[in-house]
């Protein structure tokens, strides 16, 4: 089912309100009606779209409606109740199942939608990874992706994928009390197997960014089993680990997308007014990559040597054997940690 938000959705988020102030408690018909202008009859209606969201919620001729229970999809007014941003995530589009969010949510952005608008699913049936990889979301996990419009020089835009990706690591970090960390470029990984990945669409003109559509993918109470039996061949993998199999209970999705919603947009704006070199300096903090031997492979050369360091803009600073340095943009490569 889609959930956007509409109009037709403020009588039903109202007559929610009334059942949770009630604490478990019926409130008469009567007074739903009163209090919200839908006449009696036209209440069912919206109790039962409510009930397909996912709420339990009872009914009893003579006493009303009560709230069983609240509904463990990630609804736009469930998010923003309680969400401490300015813009970012203050319009959500939910859904279901969709193909990808990147896509609706580049369809948005080339319509001119502003920045922070989120598009988020309970699983996708075509998510993406960088460069045509497949990103297996079944449900249980946070899928979403974000339009961002920041006022920075396009050569700068290789930054926004790591940033993301640092605020992702952060919020983990905070609400589930696990050891993430951060793998260059992209990657949230925790003891060496990845439970989130970023993606960054952009499109630009020479001076200036239109528009960049990040995508965020994190294992959050999935089955890991699952998402074995769907990629285990896929390119790149190295295992996936998940946030319930970590904390060995479910995490709680909703303070976890508020959370991740606030630290992105922290760290947005900070890019925006004081450039990267501070979010560099956390990146380097949280990182799992530097410091360890990789093997970077970019087309159909690889090579290995040592991360030794992250440029202003997100590259990978890469010692040779012969003490030389290179510079690895993201992008087309592979990076893999020795162990
Ligand atoms: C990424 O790509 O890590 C970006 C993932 C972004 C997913 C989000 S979900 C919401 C939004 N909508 C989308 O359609 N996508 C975004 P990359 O670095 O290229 O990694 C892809 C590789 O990760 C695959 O080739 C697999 O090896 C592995 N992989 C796929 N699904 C995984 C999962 N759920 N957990 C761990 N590893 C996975």
């Amino acid at each position: 089912m889609v959930v956007q938000e509409s109009l037709a959705d403020a009588k039903h988020i109202e007559i929610l309100k009334m059942l949770k102030k009630a604490k478990g408690r019926y409130v008469s018909g009567q007074s739903i009606s009163r209090k919200t202008s839908v006449s009696r009859a036209a209440i069912w209606k919206h109790i039962s779209t409510l009930k397909k969201y996912g709420y339990g919620i009872a009914s009893s001729q003579g006493q009303g409606y009560k709230l069983l229970h609240s509904s463990d999809q990630l609804l736009p007014w469930e998010i923003k109740d309680g969400l401490k941003t300015e813009f970012m995530g203050r319009v959500i589009h939910h859904f279901s199942v969709i193909d990808s969010t990147q896509d609706l949510a580049i369809k948005l952005a080339e319509e001119n939608a502003p920045e922070g608008i989120v598009v988020i699913a309970e699983t996708q049936r075509r998510g993406r990874g960088r460069i045509g990889r497949k990103w297996s979301a079944p449900e249980g996990g946070i899928w979403l992706s974000i339009i961002l419009r920041p006022k920075i020089p396009t050569a700068e835009s290789t930054i926004l994928p790591l940033a993301t990706a640092l605020a992702v690591c952060i919020a983990i970090r905070s609400v589930c009390k696990v050891d993430a960390r951060l793998k260059w470029p992209n990657d949230i990984i925790i003891k060496g197997k990845k439970v989130a990945g970023v993606l960054a669409e952009m499109s630009c003109e020479a001076d200036r960014i239109n528009y960049i559509v990040i995508g965020i993918g994190i294992n959050a109470n999935v089955n890991v089993g699952k998402i074995e039996a769907n990629i285990k061949n896929a390119p790149g993998y190295y295992g996936a680990a998940s946030l319930i199999n970590e904390m060995n209970k479910e995490v709680d999705r909703m303070t976890l997308v508020r959370k991740l919603l606030a630290e992105l947009e922290s760290i947005y704006l900070e890019l925006e007014s004081e450039g990267s070199d501070t979010i560099i300096q956390s990146w380097k903090d949280l990182s799992a990559t530097l410091g360890t031997t990789v093997t970077v492979s970019q087309n159909d050369i690889a090579f290995e040597g040592k991360a030794v360091d992250i440029d202003y803009d997100g590259a990978l600073l890469v010692k040779l054997p012969d003490g030389n340095i290179r510079r690895v943009v993201a992008g087309d490569v592979y990076v893999r940690i020795k162990r």
